[in-house]
């Protein structure tokens, strides 16, 4: 028997089979865990529906986290077929693509920041929150996904590393709030994956290749491995771990001085 079993998983964020999202859902569904999925534009829903279908769900609902209504209408969808869940996966992230292009003092402008805060923060906390009554009483749990950038000043990053701060920040006051409630909040901050959002990003192979030559495991992580991390966070293995972020980058963010190879 799968330890998620019994345990209800909204999962937000999945555009393709190579996003995070779907390795997390996979894993928890071999766990058990019973799954419904949002997609953001119409584009995507074929998609999303595919993924649905290899995991056994035909809950697939339009949310775009821009919107308030798109938020609300999900959960008033969802309560027409589940009538509660345990597990909120929240896999969303984005800037304008200028954003992330060049040196940070010349890209950053109030719309750039705005935009980044809001997607990728903000949308966590909303989701959580018009979810909520659908969760009470419940062992729930809620998971995000961050990147080092919220920590170190790294090149490119630009804006996403401060909205990245910013969601931390809110997966630690959501963790404060709804600990009573016994529903946990947890990040993962996972290493470089391909994936949509990194495909646009320059540079992105040669991080890739540093992570590999540098990281203490001297290797990328696979998407599954955030996989199998989120299926325990979100599970009562986990049961005394909330407000935390938890690496998933093949040991890289403890380095300070990486090996000198002179
Ligand atoms: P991805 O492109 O597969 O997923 C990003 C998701 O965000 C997509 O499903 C997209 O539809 C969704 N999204 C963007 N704007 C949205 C909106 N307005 N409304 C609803 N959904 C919206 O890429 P991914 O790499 O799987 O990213 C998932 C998460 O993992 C992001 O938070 C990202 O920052 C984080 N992350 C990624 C990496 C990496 O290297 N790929 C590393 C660490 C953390
Ligand atoms: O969080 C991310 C991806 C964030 C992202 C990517 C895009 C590309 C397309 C947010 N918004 C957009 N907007 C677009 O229009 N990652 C952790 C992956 C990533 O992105 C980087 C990275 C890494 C790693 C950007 C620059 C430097 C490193």
């Amino acid at each position: 028997m799968g330890f998620l079993e019994g345990k209800r998983a909204l999962i937000v964020g999945v555009a393709s089979p190579r996003s995070i999202a779907w390795s997390i859902a996979e894993a928890m569904y071999e766990q058990g865990a019973e799954l419904a999925y949002t997609y953001q534009n119409d584009r995507l829903k074929v998609r999303v529906d595919k993924i649905a279908q290899a995991t056994n769900s035909e809950i697939v609902l339009p949310c775009d986290v821009a919107f308030d209504e798109d938020i609300d209408r999900v959960f008033s969808e969802l309560r027409k077929h589940w009538d509660y869940y345990d597990i909120l996966v929240h896999s969303v992230g984005f800037a304008p693509r200028e954003q992330l292009i060049g040196d940070y003092i010349d890209v950053i402008s109030r719309e750039g920041f705005q935009i980044a805060h809001d997607i990728s923060s903000y949308s966590f906390a909303a989701l959580a929150k018009a979810g909520l009554s659908l969760m009470e009483g419940r062992d729930g749990a809620l998971l995000t996904l961050t990147y080092m950038g919220s920590i170190r000043a790294m090149p490119s990053y630009n804006v996403m590393g401060l909205a990245k701060a910013s969601l931390e920040a809110n997966m630690r006051y959501l963790a404060q709030s709804l600990g009573p409630k016994g529903i946990r909040v947890n990040a993962i901050s996972a290493g470089p994956v391909k994936t949509l959002a990194a495909a646009g990003v320059s540079d992105f192979r040669k991080m890739m290749t540093h992570v590999e030559t540098t990281a203490p495991m001297r290797r990328n992580i696979t998407p599954r491995e955030v996989g199998n991390v989120a299926a325990f966070l979100c599970s009562d293995l986990a049961s005394g771990v909330t407000g935390e972020t938890t690496f998933v980058d093949s040991g890289y963010n403890i380095l300070g001085m990486a090996e000198l190879s002179v």
